[in-house]
C-alpha cells in the first residue's frame, strides 16, 4: 500500500491484504477438528463488504501508522463479526435460513457445529490479535487493543446489545432504538476505528477522535441497512428500526447527518481518505433508487 494513493485505491489494497489476512488466521484441520473448520471457513469465505477490517487498516493510515501493526485488528474484528452473524442467524435468535444468499451455516452444518464455528471464531479473534507482539506491536500496546476489541464486542457492547434485541417485552421507543443501535452495532465500529491508532501507537486524543468518527459511521449504518431492507420488503419496515419508527425520510436525514459528522472527523485527519472514501462507499446507498 503507497501513501500516494487515493483513498478509493487504498481501500481496494487494504481488501486484497485482509483476505490473506483471515486465510493465513485459519488453523489447518486436523482428521477430527474438519467439520468444525469447514463450519468456520463457510462462513468466512466468500466474506461480506469486510467494512470493519477495511475501517482498521484505514484508521491506521489516516494516523500515518503502519498498516502491518494493524493487521491482526483488521482479521481480530472480522472474525469477531463473523462469529456474531453465525449466532444471529441461529433459530434461538433470528431463525434465518439464508445469509448473503446462501444457506445459513446451521442449515449447513448443523446447529451444534454453528454454534461451535462461532464459538472457534470468537476465541480465535483474540489469539489473533495476542500475536500481534510477532509483528513488531509493543506488548503495551496489544493488551489495551485486546481491551478495547473485548469491551466492544463483550456484555457492555455487542452482546448487550443483542440480549436487549431478543426482548420481545420492550417497548418500541426511540430511546431503546438508539440503546440497541449503539451496542448491537456502533460498539464494534468504534473499536475497528480505535484499533488502528492503538496497534500503531498513536496519541490518545487520535484515538478517541477515531472512536468518535466509529461511532458516526457505525450509527449511520445501521440506519442505511434498515432503510434498505425496508426497500427491499416492498416499503415495509419493522417497527423497531429508525424507518419503522421515525419514517424512511426522517430516517434517511439521521443516517446523512451521522456520515456528515464521520466525513468531518475523517477530513481533519493527516490521511482520512481511506476513511472518507468509506463513508462514502456505504452513504451512497441513500441515494439508491428504489428497484
Ligand atoms: C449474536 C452476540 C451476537 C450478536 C449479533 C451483528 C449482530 C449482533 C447481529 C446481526 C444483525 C444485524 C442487523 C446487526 C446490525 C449490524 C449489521 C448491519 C450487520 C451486518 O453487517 P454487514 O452489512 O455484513 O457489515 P457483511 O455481510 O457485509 O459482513
Amino acid at each position: 500500500m503507497k501513501s500516494g494513493e487515493s483513498g478509493e485505491l487504498f481501500l481496494q489494497h487494504a481488501a486484497l491484504i485482509i483476505e490473506q489476512g483471515l486465510e493465513q488466521a485459519l488453523p489447518a484441520a486436523d482428521e477430527y477438528s474438519r467439520p468444525l473448520h469447514e463450519a468456520m471457513r463457510y462462513a468466512l469465505f466468500p466474506g461480506g463488504k469486510r467494512l470493519r477490517p477495511l475501517m482498521v487498516l484505514s484508521a491506521a493510515r489516516a494516523v500515518h501508522g503502519n498498516p502491518e501493526a494493524a493487521l491482526p485488528g483488521a482479521v481480530a474484528i472480522e472474525l469477531i463479526h463473523t462469529y456474531s452473524l453465525i449466532h444471529d442467524d441461529l433459530p434461538a435468535m433470528d431463525n434465518d435460513d439464508y445469509r448473503r444468499g446462501r444457506p445459513t451455516v446451521h442449515r449447513v452444518a448443523g446447529e451444534a457445529m454453528a454454534i461451535l464455528a462461532g464459538d472457534g471464531l470468537l476465541t480465535l479473534a483474540f489469539e489473533v490479535l495476542g500475536r500481534a507482539a510477532e509483528a513488531g506491536v509493543p506488548p503495551e500496546r496489544v493488551a489495551v487493543a485486546v481491551s478495547v476489541l473485548a469491551r466492544a464486542a463483550g456484555p457492555a457492547g455487542m452482546v448487550a446489545g443483542q440480549a436487549a434485541d431478543i426482548d420481545q417485552t420492550a417497548p418500541a421507543t426511540m430511546d431503546r432504538l438508539r440503546y440497541l443501535h449503539s451496542q448491537k452495532t456502533a460498539a464494534l465500529f468504534e473499536a475497528a476505528a480505535m484499533l488502528g491508532p492503538v496497534l500503531s501507537g498513536s496519541p490518545g486524543g487520535m484515538v478517541e477522535l477515531l472512536r468518535q468518527f466509529g461511532r458516526s459511521f457505525g450509527l449511520a449504518y445501521q440506519i442505511i441497512d434498515d432503510l434498505e431492507d425496508q426497500k427491499q420488503d416492498a416499503g415495509r419496515s419493522a417497527v423497531s428500526t429508525y424507518p419503522g419508527l421515525a419514517g424512511p425520510q426522517a430516517a434517511a436525514e439521521e443516517a446523512r447527518r451521522y456520515c456528515d459528522q464521520a466525513t468531518v472527523i475523517a477530513s481533519r485527519l493527516p490521511a482520512g481518505d481511506g476513511l472518507v472514501a468509506l463513508v462514502g462507499m456505504v452513504q451512497s446507498h441513500l441515494d439508491m433508487p428504489v428497484h
